[in-house]
């Protein structure tokens, strides 16, 4: 939490949240499901897809090309798949929708897709993954974005920032959970540092000449890195056809492409795959989860962390505190909000 911060009840950023969104036009579901995740970010403190996520719902709603009323289509597509068609409204809800019959299935066939398509994402993928690691199976999940990041060795834009998220479950524990863009940073990092008028790490972008930059609208301008050079730039490539082709979306230049220059919120797919522990070992899940938390240790004994324990120490730091919230992007979301009534 940064010095200019202050803390709302968690009912007084829901009930600002909820109102900035039904205001712009979203229906209450998608108000729920959006805030859910906005909040969730909030709390955890990922101020890159937390509150400050809002100002660019309602310039992508404002822009009319999200359907605000679209109501998520489930197809049991076999028996590991189910697609669910958001319908051209927001992820948050489509993944709702589909998540009991994704469960259902992964726990009679041991694994199971769900392929979310047609929909506009804004969110972090954490909350999906640690979800499904909370019923006891493991997840992953990918989605592409806009074509905003330069392959290793390019200096133009083919990938989208394209994030990858773990989670595995632990017992009597929260659930083991990383998730991160597979460039250098996410694009919020930078529009986040834009906003503090701060400049970014060299290595994370390069001006639309092709140089390395450390002015974040620069960075904006040009082209994003993958992290780790050709090994985040195949990960990357990875998810734009596990994403898109595979599922029948499109890739991130295709989305580009899709967004006519309107500058909003990416629509595309999002793939979510959950396998059953209890499918792969029968009896022995107790005695092999075991030995994954003797992995967990040999991280966590040496004084190194596990990727999610600063955001549970953080949830748990603001369950008592309450929803920290940077007081300028406070005003300007009540200004939003005001205008909307207007
Ligand atoms: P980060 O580079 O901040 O890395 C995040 C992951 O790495 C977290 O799991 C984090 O755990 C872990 N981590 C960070 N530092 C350490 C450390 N020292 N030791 C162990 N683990 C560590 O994230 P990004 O900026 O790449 O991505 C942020 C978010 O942006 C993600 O949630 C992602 O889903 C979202 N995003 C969404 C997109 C979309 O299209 N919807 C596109 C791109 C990104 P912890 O949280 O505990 O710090
Ligand atoms: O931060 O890179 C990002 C991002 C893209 C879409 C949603 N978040």
């Amino acid at each position: 939490m940064s010095s200019n911060s202050i803390y709302l009840t968690r009912e007084a950023a829901q009930t600002l949240s909820t109102e900035i969104l039904l205001a712009a036009g979203l229906t209450p579901d998608h108000a729920r499901t959006v805030t859910g995740s906005i909040l969730a970010a909030q709390q955890d403190e990922c101020y890159s897809h937390g509150l400050y996520r809002l100002l660019g719902c309602v310039q992508t709603i404002k822009a009319g090309k999200i359907d605000p009323n679209a109501v998520p289509v489930v197809d049991d597509a076999a028996p590991g798949i189910v697609r669910v068609d958001a319908n051209y409204g927001y992820s948050l809800l489509a993944f709702e929708t589909g998540l009991p019959k994704l469960v259902s299935k992964t726990r009679q066939q041991g694994i199971a897709a769900m392929a979310i398509t047609r929909c506009y994402h804004f969110s972090a993928l954490w909350p999906e993954v640690e979800a499904i690691a909370e019923t006891g199976l493991v997840a992953l999940a990918f989605t592409p974005s806009h074509s905003w990041v330069a392959p290793a060795g390019g200096t133009k834009p083919a990938f989208g920032t394209n994030p990858l998220a773990f989670g595995w479950p632990r017992p009597e524990r929260r659930p083991f959970v990383f998730d991160f863009a597979t460039s250098a940073s996410a694009r919020g990092e930078i529009e986040l540092h834009r906003r503090a008028g701060k400049p970014i790490p060299i290595g994370w972008a390069l001006d639309s000449e092709g140089r390395d930059t450390t002015d974040p609208t620069e960075a904006l301008q040009g082209a994003m890195l993958t992290f780790g050079g050709h090994k985040g730039s195949a990960l990357s490539a990875m998810i734009e056809l596990l994403a898109g082709p595979l599922i029948g979306d499109m890739m991130s230049a295709e989305s580009m492409v899709f967004d006519e220059g309107a500058g909003v919120t990416p629509c595309h797919g999002e793939l979510i795959i959950a396998l059953d522990p209890h499918s792969f070992l029968g009896g022995g899940v107790a005695e092999n989860l075991q030995r994954a938390e003797s992995l967990f240790h040999s991280i966590t004994d040496q004084g190194a962390r596990l990727p999610s324990q600063r955001r549970y120490e953080a949830r748990d730091r603001n369950e008592a505190l309450g929803i920290p919230v940077q007081a300028e992007l406070l005003a300007e979301l009540e200004r939003v909000l005001a205008e909307l009534r207007r």
